[in-house]
């Protein structure tokens, strides 16, 4: 198994100095944690070996390759070559993109659309067709790259927010892939989700469903994609599983770590309370603030708040100092531009109003670091304040903790993280509110070591149980889970074998049966179940098929006659209705299946059609001897609490009566007692013993006749559901490829 790392870009950056490549490492919280996780495989630590106790069924991959951009436009076919190939040294591999491609996808849709839309800030959201355009078009250009690396046995995994497309259209291309995605960023409610134009959003959605296993760092932000894909595409989901006509896809939460051990050792080996320009902090607290440039990470909030603690406290000032790092990032984006310049202001302002000789109140570094200087800033800062206004997860907030090796220090973090819903005994704030981030300070500044200790104790304990590499491990194991399932389920397929079995039983067989459901086997679901027709094609087909001379064909459907009469009149085989209230014998006229009264549905009407009323969207369809409540086109969240009321209120109303109340696809029906699917096929089957029996259906009304079969019958379920049927297919278009090879396979002197 070998692991293929996708994201935006490469671990590694390729620099061009004086006609000279060059490679550097690059840095953020994806690469790093990453990063720890692919060192640990070749630590060999895990590798080839089972995954420790606690992490289900993953197998550590042998080899991984990483796949992104370079961080360099390269056009030159040449050079192309020369990057790639001193890239795989490094296990690396480019996908080159133009300096054009760059700007409309990563700086464009990337960061001026999805980044601010998803951490809530849509009055910064740019949506423009051409950006979207790139957008696609980019996310295509990763797909034939992976397509080309990949083999059967690669797990790949895909990373964020600028990838969202690439799932669908690999499997596409590969559809038996091995496919995680996880996202690194909030998935924003779905009032600001909805925000985006309906086909980019619902693209988005589809494209992120193309995976087997989609993560997210909180269970909200999976709550939040799991409701968007309720509203936007209809997919119910039990426990995160959303079952696809051809696809199972498995939504879960997995809290991103950092590498525990190395902020550890590291914190032990970094020289003593240092600042930046090497002067020892020993008179004052340090208070620490690390972030990229970014709107998101709520800098200025903290500048404020820090100021009025300043005010507020005179007796701090000249004891505490707010160490300040801001690291340049996204140099190109107005916002971040703007942002910069109200920072730099904003410190010049702090700096003048309070600094005196000898003690300047905000110590301010626009760079990035090494990593060692990082981690003694981590390991000699009193206080670490981190106040996003937005984060994903927040690992510089981890990293603090992980970095106490005396397991001092007082984290202040803002509600709005994801790491804040792991970190509870930290010191939580609202970003928004500039007086709790100052009372705060005053809190953390004065916490007794004890106490810090304490709260640290238990912060540090879980970060070190889940760690970054546990957390990739988990991910790819539960990715390895999905895969088991999917193959259970993919094992009841009707397959090449079982396919050629069935043909040959028919050719063999003195007398057939084959009774087929309507909606959703021969036919896919519209809104409006009377825009449903059958095409000329269909009617074509069961023409065929029932002319057979040894072939009855019994059409079995929840649908009222007179609907079937006026579709079906005309060929020659047996019809129906109403779940078997009603049935046709070929050539003979309707008849009820047994006496039955329907004196309750005046009783009922009104009830359901107060309901529907409640319910835009909603709507009944009243027949001789069953109501059906449909909500296909309903709001799907309204909906499911309406269907809980009707039916807890039909059930209560009906306990005297001898009818059923039973919930269907996007529909409830009330029907008399003793009809179903199942008893009108026995009444086909008792009339004359079949040599074949074939049953296909796709909803739970057909679950009713697959249970009445004997056991040498052929039972199909339409979709990946699990169900009494022997096989599945994935769509109704399979069903007929079905029925037509059936039809081909008729004696020919049975034809007319
Ligand atoms: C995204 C999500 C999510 C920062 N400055 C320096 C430096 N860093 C490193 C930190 C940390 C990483 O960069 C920053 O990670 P964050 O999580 O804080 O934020 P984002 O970069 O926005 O990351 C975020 C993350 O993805 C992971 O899923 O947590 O919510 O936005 O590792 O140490 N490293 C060095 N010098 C610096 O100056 N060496």
């Amino acid at each position: 198994m070998r692991l293929l790392i996708v994201s935006n870009r490469l671990p590694i950056v390729t620099v061009e100095e004086q006609g000279q490549l060059q490679f550097r490492e690059s840095a953020g919280g994806l690469v790093s944690g990453i990063s720890a996780y692919l060192d640990s495989l070749r630590g060999s630590s895990f590798r080839g070996a089972a995954a420790p106790a606690g992490v289900p069924g993953a197998s550590a991959p042998a080899r991984s390759r990483w796949i992104g951009w370079p961080g360099v436009t390269v056009e030159d076919p040449a050079k192309q070559a020369r990057v790639t190939e001193a890239l795989a040294g490094f296990d690396a591999h480019p996908v080159f993109l133009s300096d054009r491609s760059m700007d409309k996808f990563y700086h464009g849709f990337c960061n001026k659309t999805i980044w601010p839309l998803f951490h809530y800030f849509p009055s910064y959201v740019v949506c423009e067709e051409s950006l979207y355009a790139h957008y696609r078009c980019v996310n295509r250009i990763f797909c034939e790259a992976v397509a080309r690396l990949v083999q059967p046995d690669d797990v790949v995994w895909i990373h964020d927010y600028h990838l969202m497309l690439l799932p669908q259209l690999l499997r596409q291309q590969k559809p038996e892939a091995t496919i995680g995605f996880f996202l690194h960023i909030p998935f924003p409610s779905f009032e600001i989700f909805r925000l985006l134009p309906q086909t980019w959003r619902a693209e988005i959605l589809e494209g992120l469903l193309g995976a087997d296993l989609i993560g997210f760092h909180t269970y909200d932000y999976a709550q939040h994609f799991l409701r968007s894909v309720l509203r936007v595409l209809g997919h119910e989901h039990t426990m995160g599983k959303i079952l696809l006509p051809n696809h199972l896809v498995q939504v879960d939460t997995f809290p991103m770590g950092v590498d525990f051990q190395k902020f550890q050792a590291a914190a032990r080996r970094v020289p003593g309370p240092q600042d930046l320009s090497g002067e020892t902090f020993k008179d004052f607290k340090v208070v620490l603030s690390v972030d990229r440039l970014d709107y998101t990470k709520g800098i200025l909030n903290r500048l404020q708040g820090y100021e009025l603690f300043l005010e507020r406290n005179p007796q701090w000032q000249k004891k505490v100092v707010l160490v300040l790092v801001v690291v340049p990032s996204r140099i190109g984006v107005e916002q971040y531009q703007e942002i910069k310049r109200q920072i730099d202001a904003f410190v010049g302002q702090i700096n003048g109003k309070f600094g005196s000789v000898g003690w300047t109140p905000v110590l301010y570094q626009y760079r990035y670091l090494p990593f060692e200087p990082l981690v003694s800033l981590y390991a000699s800062s009193h206080v670490a304040l981190v106040t996003p206004l937005r984060d994903g997860m927040n690992l510089v907030a981890k990293e603090y903790l992980a970095s106490r090796t005396d397991r001092t220090g007082v984290l202040i973090v803002s509600e709005m993280t994801g790491a804040s819903k792991e970190l509870g005994e930290a010191i939580s704030i609202n970003p928004n509110n500039v007086g709790e981030i100052a009372a705060a300070l005053e809190t953390a500044l004065v916490m007794p070591e004890a106490e810090q200790i304490r709260r640290n104790e238990i912060m540090q304990d879980r970060l070190q149980r889940y760690d970054v590499i546990r957390w990739a491990q988990d991910f790819l194991g539960r990715l390895q889970e999905v895969k088991t399932e999917q193959k259970r389920l993919r094992a009841r397929l009707l397959r090449r074998e079982a396919r050629r079995q069935l043909l040959e039983q028919f050719r063999q067989a003195p007398h057939s049966t084959i009774f087929l459901d309507y909606d959703g086997t021969l036919i896919s679901f519209v809104d409006d179940p009377k825009a449903a027709q059958p095409p000329e094609n269909l009617l074509l087909l069961l023409r065929t098929l029932s002319q057979g001379a040894n072939t009855e064909v019994v059409l079995i459907s929840g649908r009222d006659k007179d609907t079937m009469e006026g579709w079906f009149a005309d060929l020659d085989l047996s019809l129906v209705a109403e779940h078997g209230a009603w049935i046709k014998v070929k050539g003979q006229p309707w008849r009820l299946a047994k006496p039955l009264d329907n004196t309750w549905k005046s009783a009922l009407l009104p009830i359901l059609q107060t309901y529907a009323d409640r319910l835009p969207g909603a709507f009944v369809e009243e027949k001789e001897y069953s109501i059906a409540w449909h909500y296909r086109r309903a709001d799907p969240e309204l909906a499911s609490t309406r269907v809980k009321e009707l039916v807890d209120d039909l059930v209560n109303f009906t306990a005297n009566i001898d009818v059923q109340v039973q919930q269907g696809d996007k529909v409830v029906e009330v029907r008399c007692g003793g009809i179903h699917k199942g008893a009108a096929a026995l009444s086909f089957l008792a009339k004359e013993a079949s040599d074949f029996l074939l049953a296909i259906g796709d909803d739970w009304t057909d679950e009713d006749l697959f249970r009445v079969l004997p056991d040498s019958a052929w039972s199909i379920r339409v979709g990946h559901r699990h169900s009494c049927a022997k096989f599945n297919v994935r769509s109704h278009t399979e069903v007929l490829e079905l029925l037509r090879e059936i039809s081909a396979a008729q004696p020919q002197e049975c034809s007319r």
